[in-house]
Parts: structure tokens; C-alpha cells; sequence
């Protein structure tokens, strides 16, 4: 049925007389009708790709374009006085999700059945997804994001598991979502959930009762981003997701002619994080309980479990006490024991045990050990890993370790989201890029070019206009689309190192005040959620909003500088900042970031960064070359030796420089305490001179002097014209396309 039809049956009028609701759910229900047809079911393996977390982001336009009818629909829509952007606003984002791991999951799982490989997400049904953030007084607040209405993207299955906790067991309902490749088969997503969650015991806030697993058990996603926050009802979460996982993977392997023996025919189970580790032990216990004896299921299950790390921050690596586990999961127990009891008797050397000294289980030995694969996500962070994070257990086990550098899906992050720059590069090279990312290679020609880079600026500016008019539509807020755009956006945290770039919004404040005015206006942007219990991280939202009051108050200091913190970033906001951004800021403390992923869709959106040694930066600097990237700061070796030698003191630092002392100094005094609060501003204050655990203060220094190397650069709009093109044409690499692609070469071997 077209577009017509449906609306015809639907509402039994004409496309021009709907609304952009009606037409939102009618379209809706033709995506689902068209998605169903391509489902396809070949291969006798099949790829399970586990994950607490899928941020898929609104998804009717990417299904529109990986159906291949997006250009046809908008056509409908104009010849009747619709647009589609209006009717793209309507739908409410899956916010399902906290940031890089989550936001990966759903780029994978686009590269999976676009590459037509037989693989599905498994995972959980949250009614609320990431909280929604308010800016209340310069303070983030925390508020619910629903977002599953009564017609929405998920379609209820007849599948149905039991799940035992200790002491009770609730009855699970499968949720379906659709995953269309682009111009390929249709994968599935399937979303766990049990019916007797109730939404109405969540309060004002997020707040809610954490007793009542019956009532509470899908209702939240948890709010921390490589952080282990979070009680006993994560565990129940976990334990919800892999037993549920593990019965449906049985389930599928069976009916496809699989004996269980020869499980690791059917099925391969990629374990995104620890956050599903618990599926080792269950599916050990599952086939069990199916009669097979306990080596054997052993070496079945490890046979098919691959783990991905995604963080060597102690504070993000899983490690549960077993007090914990036995009251969630006592049938796991014996498991669990036996499986360390194995590694015990093997080895002498403790930290490669699973479970502590302080009778805690660490989730990922438990992976490693039972696990056929690990991998890191980008070339340093799995140099890392093998060197110093989890070296005793490459020693023991060298073939198990492999990289996968993170890819992101070009479909949503430029044939989506960047429509004008999508079609100058058609237009110069063709549409063979949209199939095979390196193409963009060819765009290489065109460096010289002064027709194609001035096209290039062009383009730029129209999208840095339209996020101008969104932003002021949807947050009252002013840009100038002359100035500099220098976009931060990424989950809060103290290793990103916002305070950093704040610190140096700090400095040119006072550089223009003393009458160093820069060349053009700079828009410092930044958009960030902080976890609700992340203290400090929330103090340095607050100076951001403070300065962002302060600087737009000051009419010496307004006209040149402008800082802007967006309410509520999310994959939406996301889609619109990208394709305007003039630099991107990727400044992690080298060592911290494993990969990043944003910074890949800024350099395919044709801005440039300014970035540490870090994660994917690394990758990123090699494709490109020294011209076209401005790296600076410290290396990983260098910052990994501080640690060691705990030899770093952030109060030299302050003492020593008087730029970053007046810097420093600025987020207490009275003009900023004018607009703050004191105790916000004196904790930050305290913690940056005390602690500064990320050592922002020895790389302030050189970040200062590469942006503004950077912004007098900016100045010769051709030559920076040149390092757009450059970094589109080397962006290749970072299509989720490749990364699945190797995944499946190295790991997976689906036929
Ligand atoms: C998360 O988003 C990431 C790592 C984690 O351990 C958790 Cl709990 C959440 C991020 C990394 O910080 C980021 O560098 C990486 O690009 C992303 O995962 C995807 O691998």
C-alpha cells in the first residue's frame, strides 16, 4: 500500500487535509508494512549482538532512505503542502541509550543488515528512555522520557520466557523493532519486557520505588555512561536481559536443526560490555538443564561468546558482589564458583581470577576466560589493553585479543542528517559512496578546486543557518551563523575533559576584555547529560551555564565570544549540530576515551578537529596527516607513567601559571557567584586545585595555543575549505560497513 492508501484506509481523507501526527503514524505504519517484506531468514548461523543499550534515534527517515523510498515520499508530501522535517519532528526519540556504546549498537546493527548478514540486537524494552534534561536555574534537572505511544515502532511478538529471580520469576513479552539495511534484508531488534510494569509509580523527577522488581523491572534505563552506578535492580535488569536472550537463542538454533552440541554452528553471542556477561553462566545452566554435562556446556558456551571492551576506567568495569548475585540469581551461583574454581586451580595469579578477594565477581574475567574473543575498540585502546589494563590475561591468552576500530552507519550520520553535502559529493563522484564508503576517496581530486571548495563553504554555512533557526525555534536561543562553530557534544564527564574547554572560554574572556579581540566571533557549543548522581559533573554543567549568562550579559565581551549549552543533547540534536559544526573538540585525556565515535561523524560532516592522542583520534591523524588535524597534549605513555609514578600535583600547575591560576580563580569570584551558586563554583574550584584527576592543567597550555593556531587558520577560508574536503575524503575508514565487516571476518564467520 502507498502513502495514499494507507491515509485513505486510516483516516479516509487526502494526504493534504491530515496532520503531520496523522501522517507520522501513517507512514509508520507503511515503513513496518515494507520493512516485513524484506525479512529474510538464510544462514545457518546466526549472530546475537547483546547490549543493555540500542540508542536508535528517531527512526522514520532512516527507514525511509533504507528502503529506498525517501526521495518519493517527500515528493508526496510537497505535491500536497507537507513537510517531511515537520513530520520527522513528530516522532518521539528512542532514547534507549546512554551515549557511545548504545548510539554503536544501533550503528551496528544498521551495518548488519545492510552487509546482509544474518544478526539480531537482543536487549531491553525501557518505557523511559534516557532521562530528559532541564535547565533550571543553571542546574541540570532530571525528568522521564517516555517515548512508546499506542502505534510506535515496536510490534508485540507471542514469545514469551519465564525468567526465576531468588525467591520469585516474572513471565517476559517479546517487543520486535525492525532493522531495514540500506537496500538489503530487514533484521530484527528484539526488546525484552514484562507486562506487569507500571508506570504510574514514577514521581515528578525519575524517582521511583527500586523494591517492587514486578512493577519497576523495564521501567528505567540506567543514567551512568562508563560508570558502574546502580544497584541491585541492574542486576536484575542484567539477568532479565541474558536469561531471556538465552532462551530465544536456543529456541531459534533448534528449530533451525541444531542439537545443542553443536551450538556454536547456530548461534555467536557478542557481548557488548559486561552489562551481559551473566549470559555465560545462563546459558552453562540452560543446556544443563537440557542434559548436557557440565564441561561440555562449558566448552559449548565458550565456544560461542565474544566480549567487547569498551573502557579501561576502573569506575566503569563491572564488578558485582556476590551478595548481591545471590539474592538476585542464587542458580547462577554454583556456576560461577565452578568457573572460578577452574581458574584457580590453573593459575597462580590473582588478579585474573573472577571472583576477589573482597568477594566481588568480575564480570569481565569471567569473559575473557570463557570467551573465544576480546576486542578493544579502536587500535590504541587495544594496545592498551594487551600492554598494561588487562596484560595478564594476553599473556595467558594472546589469540583471544583482536581490535575492531568503531565505525558509524553513513546512512543517518550524512545521507540523513547532511542532505546538502550528500548530494555535491553525488554530484563529483557519483552515488557509489553510499554502498562503499572508501570512494570518498575520490573526492581527493577536487583539493584544488576552487568551484567544489567554495560549494563545500557554501553548504556549511546553510547548515549552520539551519541549526541557527532550529535552536532559536526549540530553545530561544541566538547563534550567529558568521561565527566560528566549536562544538563539544558528548556524555559529561570529567576524562572529556569539558572543564578544559570551558577554562579556555575563561581565558579569551579575559583576553578580550584587556582588548585581544579574536578575528571572528567564536561560538563555543557544547551539549552534555550528566549522570544524576555525578557531583562534580554537574558542577561544570553549571559554571558552562553561568559563563554562558556572564558572556552573553557583557556587551564588551558579547560581539566576539558566545557560549551556548543545548538543552536535552540527544541523537536528534546530534543530527543537527554535526553538519554545522566548523571545529569539533575530541580533547580526552589521552589514554581515557577507548575510541570515540562522534568525532568520526564531524570529520564526515566536514569539520575539523581539534583533539588529543586519544581513542579513534589516533586513526583519525593518521588518515588525514599533521595539516589537517591539531593534535595536542600529552601522549597515552606519558599520562599512563603520571599514573603510575603518582607523580602529578594540579596545585603546581596553579600556582606556577597565571593564566590558568586567573582562569581558575574566575569560576569563584563574585561576578560568577553573582549569577551561581557558591557551593557549585567552590567544589569545582577545589576540585580542580586539589585534584583534577584528569589532569586538564598540564595540557591547558598547549590546547590554548593550538585552538588559537587553529582559529587564525580558520581566517584563510580556502585553506580550511581544503581540510574539509580532506577529512570527508578520509572518512572512509570509519563506516560501521568496514567495522562489521571485520567483525564478521575475524569473529563471527557467518556464511
Ligand atoms: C560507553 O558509552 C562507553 C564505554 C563504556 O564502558 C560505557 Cl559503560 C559506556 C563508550 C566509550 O567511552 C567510547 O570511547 C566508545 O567510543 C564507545 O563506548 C563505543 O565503543
Amino acid at each position: 500500500m502507498n502513502l495514499q492508501e494507507i491515509v485513505t484506509k486510516k483516516y479516509n481523507k487526502g494526504i493534504a487535509d491530515c496532520s503531520n501526527e496523522e501522517l507520522y503514524f501513517a507512514l509508520l505504519e507503511m515503513t513496518k508494512a515494507m520493512a516485513e517484506k524484506k525479512e529474510n531468514h538464510n544462514g545457518k548461523k546466526k549472530l546475537y549482538y547483546i547490549s543493555a543499550e540500542f540508542l536508535i534515534g528517531k527512526l522514520l527517515s532512516n527507514n525511509l532512505i533504507n528502503l529506498g523510498v525517501y526521495d518519493e515520499v517527500r515528493d508526496v508530501l510537497a505535491a500536497n503542502g507537507k513537510d517531511i522535517c515537520a513530520i520527522e519532528e513528530v516522532e518521539p526519540e528512542p532514547s534507549l541509550g546512554n551515549g557511545g556504546l548504545g548510539r554503536l549498537a544501533a550503528c551496528f546493527l544498521d551495518s548488519i543488515a545492510t552487509l546482509g548478514l544474518n544478526g539480531d540486537g537482543v536487549g531491553l524494552n525501557y518505557h523511559y528512555g534516557l532521562f530528559k534534561q532541564v535547565f533550571e536555574n543553571n542546574l541540570q534537572k532530571e525528568t522521564k522520557n517516555p517515548w512508546i505511544q499506542d502505534e510506535s515502532w515496536l510490534t508485540k511478538t507471542d514469545k514469551s520466557y519465564q525468567v526465576q529471580f531468588g525467591g520469585f520469576n516474572v513471565t517476559s513479552k517479546l517487543y520486535d523493532i525492525d532493522v531495514t539495511g540500506y537496500e538489503n534484508t530487514t533484521n530484527k531488534l528484539h526488546l525484552f519486557d514484562i507486562e506487569t510494569v507500571d508506570e504510574s509509580i514514577v514521581g515528578d523527577g525519575i524517582d521511583f520505588d527500586k523494591e517492587d522488581i514486578k512493577k519497576n523491572l523495564t521501567l528505567f534505563l540506567y543514567p551512568d555512561d562508563s560508570d558502574d552506578k546502580g544497584r541491585l535492580l541492574r542486576v536484575y535488569q542484567q539477568y532479565f536481559m541474558v536469561s531471556n536472550a538465552a532462551q530465544l537463542i536456543l529456541d531459534e538454533a533448534v528449530e533451525r536443526g541444531c542439537n545443542l552440541h553443536d551450538l556454536a554452528d547456530y548461534a555467536v553471542i557478542q557481548i557488548n560490555d559486561t552489562h551481559p556477561s551473566m549470559v555465560i553462566p545462563e546459558m552453562i545452566r540452560l543446556l544443563m538443564e537440557r542434559g548436557i554435562g557440565m564441561d561440555e556446556a562449558i566448552a559449548i558456551v565458550s565456544k560461542c561468546c565474544a566480549y567487547t571492551n569498551h573502557t579501561i576506567l576502573a569506575e566503569a568495569l563491572e564488578k558485582w558482589p556476590i551478595s548481591f548475585l545471590e539474592k538476585v540469581v542464587p542458580q547462577l551461583m554454583p556456576i560461577i564458583y565452578e568457573l572460578n574454581n577452574r581458574v584457580v586451580a590453573k593459575y597462580d595469579d590473582k588478579s585474573v581470577y573472577i571472583i576477589d578477594d573482597e568477594k566481588r565477581v568480575h564480570m569481565a574475567h569471567m569473559d575473557i576466560h570463557y570467551g573465544f574473543s576480546v576486542n578493544g575498540v579502536a587500535y590504541l585502546h587495544t594496545e592498551i589493553l594487551k600492554d598494561s589494563e588487562l596484560n595478564n590475561f594476553y599473556k595467558i591468552y594472546p589469540e583471544k585479543f583482536n581490535n575492531k576500530t568503531n565505525g558509524i552507519t553513513f546512512r543517518r550520520w550524512l545521507l540523513h542528517c547532511d542532505k546538502g553535502l550528500t548530494s555535491l559529493i553525488e554530484e563529483l563522484i557519483g552515488p557509489g559512496f553510499k554502498k562503499d564508503a572508501m570512494e570518498l576517496e575520490k573526492l581527493g581530486q577536487f583539493v584544488n578546486d576552487d568551484a567544489v571548495l567554495d560549494k563545500l563553504l557554501a553548504i556549511k554555512t546553510e547548515n549552520k543557518v539551519v541549526l541557527k533557526n532550529y535552536l532559536k525555534a526549540t530553545q530561544n536561543i541566538d547563534l550567529d551563523e558568521n561565527s566560528v562553530f566549536d562544538i563539544q557534544i558528548k556524555r559529561l564527564h570529567e576524562y572529556k575533559r569539558q572543564q578544559m574547554n570551558a577554562l579556555y572560554v575563561i581565558n579569551k574572556y579575559f583576553e578580550i576584555k584587556a582588548g585581544k579581540k579574536p578575528a571572528r566571533k567564536i561560538t563555543a557549543i557544547f551539549g552534555a547529560k550528566a549522570a544524576p548522581a555525578y557531583i562534580i559533573a554537574k558542577d561544570i554543567i553549571h559554571l558552562i551555564l553561568c559563563l554562558q549568562q556572564l558572556i552573553a550579559n557583557d556587551p564588551e565581551v558579547s560581539p566576539y565570544l558566545q557560549v551556548v549549552m543545548v538543552e536535552n543533547y540527544n541523537v536528534t540534536l546530534a543530527e543537527k549540530l554535526i553538519p554545522a559544526a566548523d571545529i569539533h573538540e575530541q580533547i580526552s585525556l589521552a589514554s581515557k576515551e577507548a575510541s570515540g565515535t562522534s568525532n568520526m561523524k564531524f570529520m564526515l560532516n566536514g569539520a575539523v578537529a581539534i583533539g588529543t592522542m586519544d581513542g579513534a583520534n589516533v586513526e583519525m591523524h593518521q588518515l588525514v596527516g599533521d595539516d589537517n588535524i591539531y593534535i595536542f597534549g600529552e601522549s597515552s605513555d606519558e599520562v599512563i607513567e603520571h599514573y603510575a609514578k603518582a607523580d602529578y600535583v594540579s596545585r603546581k600547575y596553579y600556582d606556577n601559571d597565571a593564566d590558568i591560576k586567573r582562569a581558575i580563580d574566575f569560576i569563584v569570584s563574585d561576578e560568577m557567584k553573582a549569577i551561581g551558586n557558591a557551593e557549585n563554583l567552590e567544589r569545582l574550584f577545589n576540585e580542580l586545585i586539589n585534584k583534577d584527576w584528569f589532569m586538564t592543567l598540564p595540557d591547558f597550555e598547549s590546547y590554548r595555543a593550538k585552538k588559537d593556531e587553529m582559529l587564525a587558520d580558520y581566517e584563510d577560508r580556502k585553506a580550511w575549505a581544503k581540510m574539509m574536503l580532506t577529512n570527508i575524503s578520509k572518512a572512509g575508514f570509519f563506516s560501521s560497513d568496514r567495522t562489521i565487516e571485520q567483525y564478521n571476518k575475524d569473529i563471527w564467520k557467518l556464511d
